[in-house]
């Protein structure tokens, strides 16, 4: 049978390929023709582990094809961005749009799974843009919806898409069986069954768990600092205790999933989503903070010496290991220090790219400078990511002001 993946992204191509490579007709979709290009090249566009050779196999086997037109299939997974708006309200236009795209195109037996993270009822609203563009099929009543929420870690994605349990909510009961036949030919986990609407609720509070636990810890963090402890071996020790497991404190939270789901759940029950909305902007709020460490011994050291300090900033990137600078606080808290240090050197440190992000760009007291150099010539060391190549260095800069976001170095002060 043939799949459409419509959205060719993150998770859309690492879909397309898997499914694809384990013997099914796939097509991707994408509305970016460069995208396009690069997989019917064999290639991919982004970095992910292990992607490139998947992709390549498949495209060469002819398994994989890719187009900005939607063709016909049996079943379609729309895997489409779905960001927050301004307000931090959904942004469900890409569904919308896919969905009317691809109704054109239906007979009347398939079957339509949306993949991306979505709000509750967006699974319904889907289907609801889809017929009202085919009254003819709405009639029939033969189309079958579902939601199936992925939830692998970027670096580890076609591991996990083969060894996470995965949630699969049907509009019917066929429906849900239907995209558990799907998947099944390449995860070998539990595919748990529900109906739509919960489903997409499982995959938010997943997200908002971690969001909460994040904040909490950042929380942690600003009163240790407040009270003379050092919050990482506070965490540690507390979480000796059998049923205490609390997360790493940090620069704040990046990425484009646990720092936008959250507020689906805020935007679907505004007066009742209390710990959820306070844990996000604890989390948003933490750059801030930051910030203000680095004004306070910026201050000590203009103090002591008559000039302006020199910064090195270390990682730009939104967690450690990768190059994905989305949503990043590192990139954030950079980008403050070089508009409101004016007199400042600002030397950011990021091994996983070659040139700053264009937003970085062209400003006369920020540059991406080599890690050792960095070190040797600031008098402020900021770590804002732990990024394995930085692991050795805290020995070094200890001997300069640090502030350490991500308590990698801990053991060096
Ligand atoms: N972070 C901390 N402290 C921690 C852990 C993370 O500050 O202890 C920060 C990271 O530095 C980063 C942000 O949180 O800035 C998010 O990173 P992450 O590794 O927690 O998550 P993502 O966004 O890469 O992927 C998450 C995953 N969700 C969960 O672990 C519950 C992944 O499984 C989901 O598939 C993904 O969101 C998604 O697409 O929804």
């Amino acid at each position: 049978s043939s799949v459409a993946v419509i959205g060719l992204g993150y998770i859309g191509l690492p879909t397309a390929a898997i499914l694809a490579d384990n013997g099914l007709r796939v097509h991707g979709v994408d509305v970016n023709q460069h995208t396009v290009d690069a997989i019917n090249a064999g290639s991919v566009p982004f970095v992910e582990p292990e992607l490139g050779d998947f992709v390549e196999r498949n495209v060469t086997a002819g398994r994989l094809t890719a187009s900005t037109d939607t063709p016909a299939a049996d079943a379609y997974i729309v895997a489409v961005p779905t960001p927050f708006m301004a307000d931090k309200t959904p942004d469900l236009s890409y569904i919308d749009s896919a969905g009317r795209t691809l109704a054109r195109q239906l007979t009347g037996d398939e079957l339509v799974i949306l993949e991306s993270t979505s709000p509750p009822g967006a699974t319904d609203r889907m289907a609801d843009v889809i017929l009202a563009e085919r009254p003819d099929l709405a009639e029939k009543g033969t189309l079958q919806f579902a939601h199936a929420p992925e939830r692998v870690l970027p670096g580890q994605v076609m591991r996990e898409l083969v060894t996470n349990d995965r949630i699969i909510g049907g509009s019917t009961p066929e429906a849900a069986e239907r995209a558990v036949a799907l998947y099944r030919t390449f995860c070998e986990a539990e595919l748990v069954t529900t109906n739509t609407r919960t489903a997409e609720m499982s995959k938010l509070v997943e997200n908002s768990f971690r969001d909460v636990n994040i904040a909490f810890a950042n929380e942690l963090s600003m009163i240790s600092d407040e009270i003379g402890v050092d919050v990482w071996e506070v965490i540690e020790l507390a979480n000796r205790h059998p049923r205490v497991n609390i997360l790493q404190p940090g620069p704040g939270v990046g990425g484009h999933c646990i720092a936008v789901d959250p507020w689906f759940i805020v935007a679907a029950a505004p007066d009742t989503a209390t710990i959820i909305r306070s844990a996000r902007e604890i989390n948003d709020a933490k750059p801030e903070w930051v910030v203000q460490q680095v004004k306070a011994a910026a201050f000590d050291v203009q103090q002591e010496t008559g000039r302006a300090p020199v910064v090195a900033t270390l990682g730009l990137a939104f967690k450690p290991n990768i190059d994905d600078l989305r949503e990043s606080p590192a990139l954030n808290i950079t980008e403050a220090l070089s508009d409101q240090f004016t007199a400042s050197k600002i030397l950011s440190v990021e091994p996983h790219v070659d040139e700053l992000p264009e937003r970085l760009q062209n400003r006369d007291n920020l540059t991406l400078t080599e890690v050792n150099e960095a070190i040797e010539r600031a008098d402020i060391i900021v770590l804002l990511v732990d990024h394995a190549a930085f692991a050795d260095l805290g020995p070094i800069a200890y001997k300069k002001r640090v502030i350490d976001t991500r308590g990698q170095w801990r053991t060096s002060k």
